[in-house]
């Protein structure tokens, strides 16, 4: 049985990492509740819940003082890259110092500590359009948290080279699934999309708006794909100092989706076309040569994924 912090823990990919964990170890979660909720986390003796802040250096250094923590998933962080532009200052304290500061306390305090996993994103890529994108293509961070993903996540894996800290990096592509919060305009297309789907089917009135002509696509990779991937890169021995995509390696357009979960749930979802979203890309698509090579298989397709999904919400 192994000590896990997850920072974030309480959000949608922290609390489906913590509850998969807390079935055989001891987790401790952190979380501002600024995003995520406790709801998400299952009840277990194996859980810890703290309600706090990742920029709260007290407390970090109180939380890594009281527990020797074998793995560390720092996923804490403004999730939202509109959310940063309009508050650089802030994202910048949570999405950067707040990774830099917990490397400078695990370098002095963590002795048993056999990864500490960074989550950054595909957002690092920016818009430069060539693809697949390999860990190695061209990085063109364009936003607050584009920027401070990739600073951060330099930052990681630097610890590694420099000081023998043993942390790895992962950028997420678009991740969906169960406990996605669907409240912001931001939140992931797919769980906005679900939103709609459950008041189509509540008979109530309701409509997706679709920015820009849904020719656009993702590589949209289910939540258990995440976890299964998080969980091979925390304990294999070839992953240390390196970065990794997250991703299926399939990419899909939007029109596409709705008409399989159209197709699925036998309904027409009611769909305005509005303007693209500005900063917007048109594709986006992981190659994840990489992280196969240390042995993750996604196990769903984008329709297998939906089902499931589609099962556990409607
Ligand atoms: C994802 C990440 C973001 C960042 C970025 C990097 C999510 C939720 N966001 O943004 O954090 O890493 O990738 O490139 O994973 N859309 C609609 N209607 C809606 C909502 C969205 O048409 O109600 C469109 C949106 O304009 C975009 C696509 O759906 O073309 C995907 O949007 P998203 O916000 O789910 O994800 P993305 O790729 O913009």
């Amino acid at each position: 049985m192994n000590n896990i912090l997850i920072t974030g823990g309480a959000g949608f990919i922290g609390s489906t990492l913590a509850n998969f964990y807390s079935k055989n170890h001891k987790v401790t979660v952190i979380d501002d509740l600024s995003m995520g909720s406790k709801s998400n986390l299952d009840q277990s003796a194996n859980l810890c819940f703290i309600e706090g802040s990742v920029t709260d250096s007290i407390l970090m250094e109180k939380v890594l003082t009281d527990t020797q923590f074998e793995y560390i998933f720092h996923l804490a962080a403004i999730a939202s890259v509109a959310d940063s532009v309009e508050r650089p200052l802030e994202t910048h304290q949570i999405n950067f110092d707040s990774v830099f500061q917990l490397l400078e306390l695990v370098k002095s305090n963590q002795f048993g500590l056999k990864r500490l996993l960074f989550a950054s994103s595909a957002a690092v890529y920016g818009d430069e359009p060539t693809l697949p994108k390999k860990e190695e293509s061209v990085i063109r961070p364009l936003t607050p948290y584009a920027i401070d993903k990739f600073a951060a996540e330099k930052y990681v894996v630097d610890y590694y080279h420099l000081f023998d800290v043993p942390t790895s990096a992962v950028r997420f592509f678009n991740v969906y699934g169960p406990k996605q919060n669907p409240e912001s305009p931001y939140s992931g297309v797919i769980s906005i999309m679900m939103d709609r789907y459950k008041k189509v089917l509540n008979k109530e009135e309701t409509m997706f708006t679709m920015f820009g002509d849904g020719t656009q696509s993702r590589d949209f990779v289910f939540i258990e794909d995440v976890v299964q991937a998080l969980d091979i890169i925390a304990h294999s021995q070839d992953t240390l100092g390196e970065v990794y995509n997250i991703g299926t390696g399939e990419a899909i357009g939007l029109n596409e989706l709705v008409s399989i979960v159209d197709n699925f749930l036998q309904v027409n979802l009611p769909i305005q076309y509005e303007g693209e979203r500005s900063g917007d890309i048109k594709h986006s698509l992981a190659d994840i040569s990489k992280v196969k090579a240390v042995g993750y298989q996604p196990k769903y397709t984008i329709k297998s994924g939906l089902e499931k999904y589609v099962a556990y919400e409607l």
